[in-house]
């Protein structure tokens, strides 16, 4: 029974894309999280070899040595090769974790280069910056219980005197971009999480965070969740990460911000109307 847990214990683990791939893996798609995803699935496997030696030891020694009647157990103090051995083995299997993870952590912090025609791209000193210097800096701020993410340089100090354009809801990117996001809260912690773009990263009342992605591929909707428990209706906090060409992308900005302007120009009509009239 033990035995047939673990071999299907085992088999789960190892199966390599099939319909559980996503299950007891992380989702990918995107750098970093392909490069977290891959660095999982290392030690996962390793953990997996490791388990089922272990478990499989420990059934076939209960098994051999079950007790059987009258028959007296041989006393045996330690076992000096034996213990060294798996202590050292034990000691390699961190020390070969810690190589592939010192390896592969650049891949997961430092961001690469945009690959995309990149004229909107900017510059910053606080943020992770790709080896070129270009990428696409948006603001996503965390709120009960929406996220709202603000477009264009000087999103973090300015976005109202600048009139920035922003979204809720739907982040908009160019595909191919390095998108770098500083990430803040009004209110309480939120947690920004798109599984297949990236790890979590938390969005702390006065703090400014930062994470980074870049989408290969254009009209691609990624789906995320906030993923730190920030109130009644944190089930309902959703990110959506929409992909666009970079020419489409600066199309929907420009769209984006022509309506944000219409509609502020017809509040401020509203407005003196009402004003005027003494309704307000
Ligand atoms: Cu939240």
């Amino acid at each position: 029974m033990l035995a047939a847990t673990a071999v299907a214990v085992a088999g789960l683990l190892l199966l390599p894309g099939t319909a559980l791939a996503g299950f007891i893996t992380p989702k990918s798609g995107a750098p970093p999280a392909n490069q977290i995803a891959s660095l999982y699935k290392i030690i996962l496997y390793i953990a997996a070899v490791v388990f089922v030696i272990v478990e499989g030891a420990l059934v076939y020694s209960v098994y051999k040595f079950r007790a059987k009647k009258n028959r007296v157990a041989a006393q045996i103090h330690g076992n000096t090769r034996l213990e060294i051995g798996w202590t050292v083995a034990a000691a390699l299997i961190l020390v070969v974790l810690t190589v592939v993870t010192f390896v592969k952590l650049p891949g997961i912090i430092d961001p690469p280069n945009s690959t995309a025609p990149s004229h909107f791209l900017s510059a910053a000193v606080t943020e992770p910056t790709p080896p070129n210097g270009k990428k696409l800096t948006i603001c996503v701020q965390g709120r009960q219980y929406i996220w709202r993410y603000t477009y264009g340089n000087g999103c973090l100090n300015g976005s109202f005197a600048l009139k920035l354009p922003y979204s809720y809801q739907e982040l908009y990117v160019p595909a191919n971009t390095t998108v770098v996001l500083a990430i803040q809260s009004t209110d309480v912690i939120h947690s920004w999480w798109v599984p297949s773009l990236g790890g979590k990263v938390d969005a702390v009342p006065g703090y400014t965070t930062y994470a980074w992605f870049k989408a290969p591929k254009a009209n691609v909707l990624y789906h995320g969740q906030c993923a730190q428990l920030c109130g009644r209706q944190h089930a309902f906090m959703t990110a959506l990460v929409k992909v666009l060409t970079p020419a489409q992308y600066q199309a929907w900005l420009a769209g984006q911000q022509r309506q944000i302007q219409a509609a502020n120009a017809q509040v401020t009509q509203l407005r003196a109307y009402l004003l005027s009239t003494g309704n307000l």
